[in-house]
């Protein structure tokens, strides 16, 4: 009875319209108090915490009834919530009751590849991986250990690897995601965009989305304030070659050839300069390079831009005109995931200057200045040096690649060739990397050449089906993890702490960190036993009460100006310029072109069409496909095919095929969806689907694999991420 009644919740998020949702939430909110009332007579425990099933990091109440896991909702007190989860958030429930989890940890009795594991102890399998690590940094130095991680659960073991002298240290959410988009901000602005987005939705009054799917890409309080532009009236212009959620709200759609969008961007430029649309006083005063831009500008007409996107010069003026009607409450979104055609630098250069002329950085209404809890660092020894250059940056080849956040594709390919040394061990901690990198082939080739892979996960994902050592989480209801102090408007320090325990012989990430660190020699850098005396001296070092911040999983810091219009200084103290560079002398600087360039994309081989994927509201990446709950609403992926295509072809909407790419790679077979909505020289489908575990029951085969059809990647020269949105695929009948 009681999955039923979070499934009829569920359903109603999902199929609530944006307008829809905000009424529902106000109506909510009185049932809400009801049922609370109700509960505390029943004796319901509620824990705050923060969720997980994204990166986004929403505070949450958990529901607990005679012990057991009931229900999750946002945390009224939380500002990124505000007290409503997306519905990947709520259906958290169904990742605690799933049936395929990991259990205890394995240690692999055959060769990589195969599923046959011995089930161990954690003693076991934490002895057995240390000394592997040991042998594997002697015999070939610590640099050849790489960590790949994702999320705030990985602090810890990326902790215990510094300590051992590890410096190798990636994700595919920086090189596969929003890379491009931090280096060309940092570029421009001296700043990042960060996480969560610092763009001001909420106060908007026209913006421009550029594939950013918002509605189904799902990060929970941007589409709260994207639902509240669509009902406040916000000028909405969406550019995507499909119809989107988003383009179904805006007033312009724009629907763009794939891999143009800078052409458009370069006449955006172009109007706003010749029609002298742009903030003078802005341009004067803050930014460095604009005459070279008026110069360099001035053949990208909307004419020339028609000819490589296909929309019509009117409707690029129009567009650009309504941006600069409401500036500085305008601007275009910068997206997120933007590693799309290894040019992908260039192109958020563009958007980067596009904002720079609306005049519209740290202003109500586009981009505010984010904010941080100041909590002070936990006083840990110093780590080791540790002397060598990272592997997947070998000589800075790419200049502007992130530090903290490595090249994933880079300690892919040292792990083939062993240049520009051997990379012998990889510790995995939250990332699929079969499902995230590009050409999983050349994934298989590289962990078939390591001594040694552990991977820490909480269901058999790909990545733990070829690991040596597997060790099973405990989810985030079901422990203390990191501090969540993002930054955002105002300053504020969320805790996750457990809900429910674990069910079976799960470990939190902390405590599995620690134990390493110990078996490793490395016990110096733990001088707390468990991971609340150090969440109690972060908290009590900031000043604020640690009893209080459990009790409310939330604490607000005081509020500071984010906008010129609160009084801000505009500043911009990290370009060379110290101004907004529209011209980057850094990139002149390494050899690159210090104004955006367009390249033409090419051209699909006749009878194919350009690959396109990204989110389903009701997932997340390749994570949540065993989540029962998740997988009752939406349980495999379609793929789009524009109508026209698909009478030409005979494809029925509903009918199976498989697809091959460009190489001669196929899928798995995966249902046809005829649409409109989408241009014909592409096809679309959801990311994270077709999944090749067997141990994964409920998802196993089920839609096919976007990132196996992804075997072509073009790297951008100037950050080292991977372009993957060059892959071109035909349809093929059983
Ligand atoms: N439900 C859900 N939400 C999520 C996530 C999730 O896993 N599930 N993941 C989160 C994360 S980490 C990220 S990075 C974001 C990603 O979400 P976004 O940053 O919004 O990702 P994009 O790749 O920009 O979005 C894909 C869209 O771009 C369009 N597109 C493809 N090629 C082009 C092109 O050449 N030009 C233009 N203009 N559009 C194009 C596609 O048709 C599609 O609509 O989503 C976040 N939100
Ligand atoms: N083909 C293709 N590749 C992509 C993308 C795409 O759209 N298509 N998107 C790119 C983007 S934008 C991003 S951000 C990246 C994301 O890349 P990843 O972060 O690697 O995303 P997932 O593949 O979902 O991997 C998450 C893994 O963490 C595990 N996990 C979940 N919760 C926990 C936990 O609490 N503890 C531990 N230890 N593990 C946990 C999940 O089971 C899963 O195996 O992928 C990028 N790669
Ligand atoms: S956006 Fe959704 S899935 Fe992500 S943290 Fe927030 S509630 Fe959880
Ligand atoms: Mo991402």
């Amino acid at each position: 009875m009681e999955t039923k009644v979070t499934r009829r919740k569920f359903l109603q998020i999902t199929s609530a319209t944006f307008a829809g949702a905000a009424i529902l939430a106000s109506s909510n909110r009185v049932v809400e108090n009801a049922i609370a009332a109700a509960e505390k007579k029943n004796g319901v425990v509620k824990i705050p915490s923060y969720c997980s099933i994204c990166f986004w990091k929403c505070g949450l109440i958990g529901y607990v009834k005679d012990g057991k896991l009931w229900k999750l909702e946002g945390n009224p007190l939380d500002p990124l919530s505000k007290g409503r989860l997306c519905p990947r958030g709520n259906g958290g429930v169904g990742q605690h009751y799933d049936p395929d989890r990991l259990k205890a940890p394995l240690v692999r009795i055959s060769s990589r590849g195969e599923d046959s594991w011995n089930v161990t102890t954690w003693d076991e399998a934490l002895s057995y991986s240390a000394k592997r690590l040991m042998e594997i940094k002697e015999k070939y130095g610590p640099q050849s250990i790489a960590v790949f991680s994702h999320g705030p659960g990985g602090v810890f073991l990326k902790h215990t690897m510094r300590a051992f002298g590890v410096k190798n240290f990636t994700a595919p959410s920086f090189a596969q995601c929003r890379g491009p988009r931090e280096v060309a901000f940092e570029l421009t602005y001296g700043e990042l965009v960060g996480s969560p987005e610092r763009t001001d939705i909420k106060n908007s009054k026209c913006f421009a989305l550029i594939g950013s799917h918002l509605g189904e890409n799902m990060h929970n309080t941007q589409v709260q304030e994207f639902a509240e532009a669509i009902e406040r009236g916000a000028t909405i212009i969406v550019v995507d070659p499909r119809f989107s959620i988003a383009a179904s709200k805006a007033k312009y759609y724009l629907p763009i050839k794939p891999g143009t969008d800078t052409a458009l961007l370069l006449a955006w430029i172009n109007v706003l300069i010749q029609e002298n649309l742009y903030d003078k006083e802005f341009v004067e005063n803050y930014t460095f390079g604009f005459e070279p831009l008026r110069e360099y500008i001035k053949p990208f007409t909307p004419e020339w831009a028609f000819a490589e996107t296909g929309i019509q010069p009117d409707l690029i003026r129009e567009t650009i005109r309504e941006l600069a009607r409401y500036k500085p409450a305008s601007f275009v979104h910068p997206g997120r995931h933007v590693n799309w055609y290894g040019n992908d630098v260039q192109r958020l250069r563009a958007v980067a200057i596009v904002n720079a002329l609306l005049g519209n950085w740290n202003r109500k209404g586009a981009f505010y200045k984010p904010v941080k809890m100041d909590i002070p660092k936990y006083p840990y020894p110093p780590y080791p040096e540790a002397d060598y250059e990272v592997v997947y940056n070998p000589n800075s080849k790419y200049p502007f690649a992130g530090e903290d956040e490595g090249l994933t594709q880079g300690v892919r390919s040292a792990t083939i060739t062993g240049e520009p040394y051997p990379i012998k061990a990889w510790v995995v901690y939250g990332t699929n990397l079969i499902q995230t990198m590009p050409n999983p082939a050349e994934t298989i080739e590289a962990i078939k050449k390591l001594d040694f892979l552990l991977v820490i996960d909480v269901i058999p994902n790909e990545i733990a089906m070829w690991a040596d050592v597997v060790l099973p989480e405990s989810i985030y209801l079901e422990r203390f993890d990191e501090l969540n102090i993002s930054p955002f408007r105002i300053p504020f320090v969320g805790i996750r702490q457990p809900v429910v325990p674990p069910p079976h012989d799960q470990k939190d990430g902390w405590w599995i960190a620690r134990e390493l660190a110990v078996k490793l020699g490395l016990e110096k850098y733990y001088p707390w036993m468990h991971i609340e005396e150090y969440l109690k001296y972060r908290v009590e070092a900031a000043g604020l009460s640690y009893e209080q911040f459990k009790k409310d999983g939330v604490i607000l810091g005081n509020e500071q100006p984010i906008y010129v219009e609160d009084g801000l200084k505009l500043e911009f103290p990290f370009t060379p310029s110290q101004k907004v560079e529209l011209y980057s002398t850094q990139l002149a600087e390494k050899g690159f072109s210090p104004l955006p360039t367009y390249e033409r994309p090419p051209e699909p081989p006749p009878g194919y069409f350009r690959l396109l994927f990204g989110r389903v509201p009701v997932h997340t990446f390749s994570m949540t496909q065993s989540n029962r709950i998740l997988m009752d609403m939406v349980d495999e992926n379609e793929v789009w095919v524009n109508s026209d295509v698909a009478e030409t072809l005979v494809l029925k909407n509903g009918e199976y095929v498989y697809l091959k790419n460009q190489d001669g790679i196929l899928s798995n077979k995966v249902k046809v969806r005829v649409t409109q909505r989408i241009r014909p020289d592409c096809v679309f489908m959801y990311h994270g689907f077709g999944h090749t575990s067997k141990n994964l029951k409920r998802a196993y085969l089920k839609g096919a694999s976007d990132s196996e059809l992804i075997s072509r990647y073009d790297i951008d020269p100037i950050m080292g991420g991977t372009g993957m949105n060059n892959n071109f695929v035909t349809f093929v009948r059983e």
